[in-house]
């Protein structure tokens, strides 16, 4: 490992997921798209569609934007982290209240069929499964990725999602 790079600098596919509520979130999320597109080692593969989505949530905010990007990375998961969350500072995200409204979450969804349970990183993010605005932009780009602790296919989770109840989302734009 030198400078957060694995020594063989293979790259990984990993999935982003951005989330947003405040301010222009469509170009905040173009913005740190491109912040994403800068780091060492890394490229953006792929965007699925821009959403707007109910909140999950203290009621009373604003909806949201979600979307998912595939990227192409060489850089360590935590090394990652870190660098998400420069991002994320430099987009005026404060952090007050816990699923409060906010104006860029980049949230580390999966890297490939990798697990990693830690203090500051769980891989594949534990809430995913749950949650109708990351599966369904994962759907439009990684439908088939697989998740390695419940051997589920994202779009095999994105159904069972469905048929609790949850409303389909209004279809999203390219962004
Ligand atoms: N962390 C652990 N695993 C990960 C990971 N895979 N990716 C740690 C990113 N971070 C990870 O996150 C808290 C800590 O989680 C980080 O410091 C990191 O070490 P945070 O973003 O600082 O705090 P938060 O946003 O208050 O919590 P969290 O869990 O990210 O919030 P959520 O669960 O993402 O909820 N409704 C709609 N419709 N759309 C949304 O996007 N988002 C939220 C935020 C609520 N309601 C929403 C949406
Ligand atoms: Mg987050």
């Amino acid at each position: 490992m030198h400078n957060g790079v694995s020594e063989t600098e293979v790259k990984q596919t990993a999935f982003i997921a951005f989330g947003g509520n405040l301010g222009d979130v469509e170009a905040t999320f173009e913005s740190a798209r491109a912040c994403i597109e800068q780091l060492h080692h890394t490229s953006v593969m792929q965007s699925s569609l821009l959403y707007r989505t109910p909140p999950l949530g203290p009621a009373g905010q604003p909806d949201y934007y979600n979307a998912v990007i595939a990227i192409e990375s060489a850089l360590a998961p935590l090394a990652l982290l870190d660098a998400l969350q420069e991002i994320e500072a430099k987009h005026q995200r404060v952090r007050a209240e816990h699923w409060g409204p906010r104006t860029l979450d980049l949230d580390i969804i999966a890297i490939e069929s990798q697990k990693i349970v830690s203090d500051r990183l769980n891989i594949p993010h534990l809430e995913m499964q749950h949650r109708h605005f990351v599966l369904q932009p994962l759907c439009d780009i990684a439908t088939n990725w697989q998740h390695p602790i419940l051997n589920k296919s994202a779009s095999q989770l994105l159904q069972a999602l469905l048929e609790t109840g949850e409303t389909a989302l209004q279809k999203g734009i390219v962004w």
